[in-house]
């Protein structure tokens, strides 16, 4: 009796097999091996049609105890299997609920960008708007119409990021500023801030090679040396305290003319002389002049009824005077143990 041979032989093998699986995976490709469509024991089942009917109900019972046997051990070990593998899983993914909460850190505005927010506050306040432009430039926009011509110095490679023929890194935020210009002249006036990313071949505590500027211009008829100075002492009273002075020291940029240095009075130690300000009662935060003649020509006004005064600043610089830091650096670093502080 071939078929009963075959289902004892099944009702041997398949529950050993299924004693020794040790994966749910395994288990169920067992499972369809045996009772699956083209399973061994479904084949089995299929071919009792053709059994005489004398052996038919023998047989037949036979497999279907079999068939309940298999399915039994089968759902035993399923159950036994996964549990077991929840365990493991438990123990690689062990949660120790007595460890200390990941803190969260609120979000809060970089110190640079706070400057640059507050400056520009402050001559929003004095009637200016704000300009932008492209960081790259052609070096007729940052050197040529500002009077800066090819040979000189201020162009060295020292001092520029020099991309393809003709185009720089922009080293400051003037060109902006004679974009304005081309597009309003030759009679609009003009009252501009241009805050944003400058770069320069320059690497140490108090120089990046990437930094930020704010830089003002106006352009009217009749303005002078006295508005410029006066804005500057809006300014410096506004962002460093009431109590402030400036000074301005004649200096030389090639785009203005005459040229001022301007300090602030110290707010270390009130101007009597501190380390902060290496004894002089004064610290220096910007560069200003009068528009140079050929800067306001070269860009479509006319020098003979119009006149301007220009200023720039360094934000980094700004920031560290404020907040008393030592290397502009830590700026660039953001470690949150620095950042977080302002
Ligand atoms: C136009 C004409 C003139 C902008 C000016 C300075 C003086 C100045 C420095 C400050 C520190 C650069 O970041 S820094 O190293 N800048 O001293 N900048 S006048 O003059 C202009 C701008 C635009 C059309």
């Amino acid at each position: 009796m071939e078929l009963m041979e075959k289902l004892r032989h099944l009702s041997e093998v398949i529950p050993a097999k299924i004693a020794v699986l040790d994966n749910v995976a395994a288990l169920e490709e067992l499972r369809v091996s045996v009772l699956g469509k083209k399973g061994e024991l479904t084949a089995i089942l299929r071919g009792m049609g053709a059994l005489n009917p004398t052996d038919r109900p023998r047989v037949g019972q036979l497999a279907n105890e079999v068939r309940d046997q298999i399915e039994a051990a089968l759902e035993d070990k399923k159950t036994a299997l996964t549990a077991t593998e929840l365990v493991h899983k438990q123990q690689q993914e062990r949660i120790d609920v007595t460890l200390p909460g990941r803190q969260i850190y609120h979000a809060h505005v970089h110190p640079l960008s706070r400057i640059i927010d507050e400056a520009t506050e402050i001559f929003l306040g004095l009637g200016f708007s704000v300009a932008e432009g492209p960081e790259i430039e052609s070096e007729y926009y940052n050197f040529e119409a500002l009077n800066v011509p090819p040979l000189h110095p201020a162009r060295d490679m020292q001092d520029s990021f020099y991309l393809r023929e003709g185009w720089v890194m922009r080293t400051q935020t003037s060109p902006v500023q004679v974009r304005v210009m081309q597009a309003l002249s030759p009679h609009h006036p003009i009252r501009i801030i241009s805050p944003g990313k400058v770069y320069r071949r320059d690497d140490d505590a108090t120089h990046s090679p990437m930094f930020h500027q704010i830089e003002g211009l106006v352009i009217d008829k009749g303005v002078s040396l006295a508005h410029l100075k006066s804005i500057l002492l809006m300014f410096a009273r506004q962002m460093f305290g009431a109590e402030r002075e400036i000074r301005l020291r004649p200096s030389y940029f090639p785009f203005t003319e005459p040229s001022a240095e301007v300090d602030v009075s110290c707010g270390t130690c009130g101007g009597r002389g501190c380390r902060v300000c290496k004894g002089t009662g004064w610290v220096e935060i910007l560069g200003c002049g009068m528009v140079h003649p050929s800067v306001l020509s070269m860009s479509g006004y006319d020098p003979e009824v119009v006149s301007g005064f220009a200023f720039g600043m360094g934000v980094e610089r700004i920031a560290m005077l404020k907040y008393n830091v030592d290397d502009l650096r830590h700026f660039f670093v953001n470690d949150y143990r620095f950042i977080r502080q302002f």
